[in-house]
């Protein structure tokens, strides 16, 4: 029986190329994000296989909500893929406190919220796998994304204690990937950033191809675990 994926942030960028991915190979996957309209036509396309449900991951009630119409829906959750996040990028002395706020929210309580709904699940049925969608910010800070980087250093480490404490219970694998052409600049507020992070992304990874090492991380036989991906473009000089 193939295995059933919750993607969180599947609403566009890289959860969305993952939705794709893992649909046409034959997966079933709970999408989510807090507006989920844009799924309709995929979802249409495999209407044995989608469960669309609107959740903000910042809301532990929604997460939990997801999971519990999940495992109604499929039987149970077999892969957690903890995508949503985003990045709004200042100098720390004209960093905006609500904006810190929404990153802490979405990249690190979401994605706890998510691993702490998943988990009774997946240690009942004895086996699981969590895929958090990290970043290289995780491994090297660059100036104007002190906040951002601290949110993704959180959860980027193949030491992490999240891994150690499910050793031998659930996979963790981080998948870093570096700049990726996606929406994700559109909610940075400092014009000057939000451009040069639109210009800089255009030039990054295809979302398609960061849904592939997703695809590669969750098809690998049970008894291997991809214990850290680190993607970035490559410009031949
Ligand atoms: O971002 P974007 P990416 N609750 O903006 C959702 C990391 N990353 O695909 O809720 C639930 O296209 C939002 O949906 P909606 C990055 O940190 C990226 O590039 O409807 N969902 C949308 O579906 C992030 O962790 C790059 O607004 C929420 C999705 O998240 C992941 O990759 C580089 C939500 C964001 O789609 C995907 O980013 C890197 C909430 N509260 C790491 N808030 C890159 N693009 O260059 C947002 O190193 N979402």
């Amino acid at each position: 029986m193939s295995k059933t994926i919750i993607i969180t942030g599947a609403s566009k960028g890289i959860g969305r190329s993952a939705a794709e991915v893992l649909l046409k190979a034959g997966y079933r996957c709970a999408l989510a994000a807090r507006r989920t309209d844009s799924l309709r036509e995929l979802a249409d396309q495999y209407p044995d296989q989608t469960l669309l449900q609107p959740a903000d991951v910042s809301r532990l009630e929604e997460v939990k909500r997801l999971v519990e119409a999940t495992v109604k829906r499929f039987g149970g959750v077999g892969v957690l893929v903890n995508n949503a996040g985003l990045g709004t990028f200042d100098p720390i002395q004209d960093g905006k406190p609500d904006e810190w706020d929404r990153m802490i929210d979405v990249n690190i309580k979401g994605v706890l919220y998510a691993i702490h709904a998943v988990l009774p699940h997946m240690l009942q049925q004895q086996d699981g796998h969590i895929i958090n969608l990290a970043s290289v910010a995780g491994h090297h800070v660059y100036p104007n994304g002190a906040v951002y980087a601290a949110t993704k250093h959180a959860f980027s480490s193949r030491l992490g204690g999240i891994r150690q404490d499910l050793r031998g219970k659930v996979r963790v694998t981080p998948i870093s990937p570096g700049a990726v052409n996606t929406p994700f600049p559109e909610n940075i507020s400092n014009p000057e950033l939000r451009a040069h992070f639109r210009e800089n992304l255009g030039n990054g990874l295809d979302p398609a191809v960061v849904a592939q090492a997703i695809h590669q991380a969750i098809a690998y036989p049970d008894k291997v675990m991809m214990s850290e991906i680190i993607l970035r473009p490559f410009h031949r000089q």
